[in-house]
Order: C-alpha cells, then structure tokens, then sequence
C-alpha cells in the first residue's frame, strides 16, 4: 500500500535564491501537510551518509560539496500516495527536462543544483525523514 508520508529537502540553491516559501507554498497548493520541518545545514559528513548511495556515481563529490555548501530545509509531508505525488510535483531529475509548472521547473537551474530532494521510495522516505527528525520531532 501506498504510504501517506514523503521526506523533501530545500536544496541550498533555492535556499540561497530565497525560494524557501514559495517551494512550501507550492508543496501546499498540491494538498501536501507539511508535519515536520527543519533549517539545518549538513556537514560534508552528513552529506556523504545522506548520498551514499550515490557513493560509485561520478557526480557524487560534487554533489557532496554542494550539499553541504549552505542551509537547507528538511520536511516530512503527508497527503495520501505522497512519495509518488510528490515526484511528480517535483519533476525530472534535471530541470530542463521538467514538466512546466513542477517545482524544478520554476525554481531549479541545473541537474545537480535542482532546488528540491523528493524520496524515492516509500522505504527511503522513513529513512530519509529518521535522518533529519528524531521521534519527538516527526509524526
Ligand atoms: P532525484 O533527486 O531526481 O531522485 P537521483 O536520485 O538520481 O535524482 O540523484 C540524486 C541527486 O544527485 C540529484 N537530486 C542531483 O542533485 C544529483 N545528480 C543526479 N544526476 C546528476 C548528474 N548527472 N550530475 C550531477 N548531479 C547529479
């Protein structure tokens, strides 16, 4: 069965670009509940844990770096189907081939700086949302 809960981040791109509340609006607007929510930054370390599965790609210093370069914000949503909605509200890993109107659409600029995170599984979403939230802090 499809879960109810996601886990998205803020990339530092958007956060940088002041793109904080109009990323939460649209997430909103799509009949998302934000029910836990976060402005951190990760270490290089953190970041490393948090990619690596990414560990073999050859992207993945790179996006180490740049995940760690400035603030971001966590979130936990919820809303029925939720990891798969919100890929879709989210869009293509790179920007330029996002559907127009999907958050990577409108806030993102290239395919390592994309604005936003959205788990990809339902099993990674409770692992990505353990990450960032301890158990007092998430639903
Ligand atoms: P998504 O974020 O759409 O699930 P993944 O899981 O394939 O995409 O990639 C994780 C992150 O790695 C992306 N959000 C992006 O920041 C970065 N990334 C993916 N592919 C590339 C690439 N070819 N070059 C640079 N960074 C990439």
């Amino acid at each position: 069965m499809a879960g109810k809960y996601t886990f998205t981040m803020i990339k530092p791109d958007a956060v940088a670009n002041n793109y904080i509340g109009p990323i939460l609006a649209k997430i909103n607007e799509a009949g998302f509940r934000i029910v836990a929510l976060k402005y951190t930054q990760l270490t290089k370390e953190s970041a490393g844990k948090f990619y690596e599965v990414h560990k073999e790609r050859g992207f993945y210093g790179e996006l180490v770096d740049f995940m760690s370069s400035g603030p971001i914000v966590a979130a936990i949503l919820e809303k029925d189907n939720a990891m798969e909605d919100f890929r879709k509200l989210i869009g293509a890993t790179d920007p330029a081939k996002a559907e127009a109107g999907t958050i990577r659409n409108l806030f993102a600029k290239s395919i390592e700086a994309n604005a936003v995170h959205g788990s990809d599984s339902d099993e990674n979403a409770a692992i990505e949302g353990n990450f960032f939230f301890s158990q007092l802090e998430r639903p």
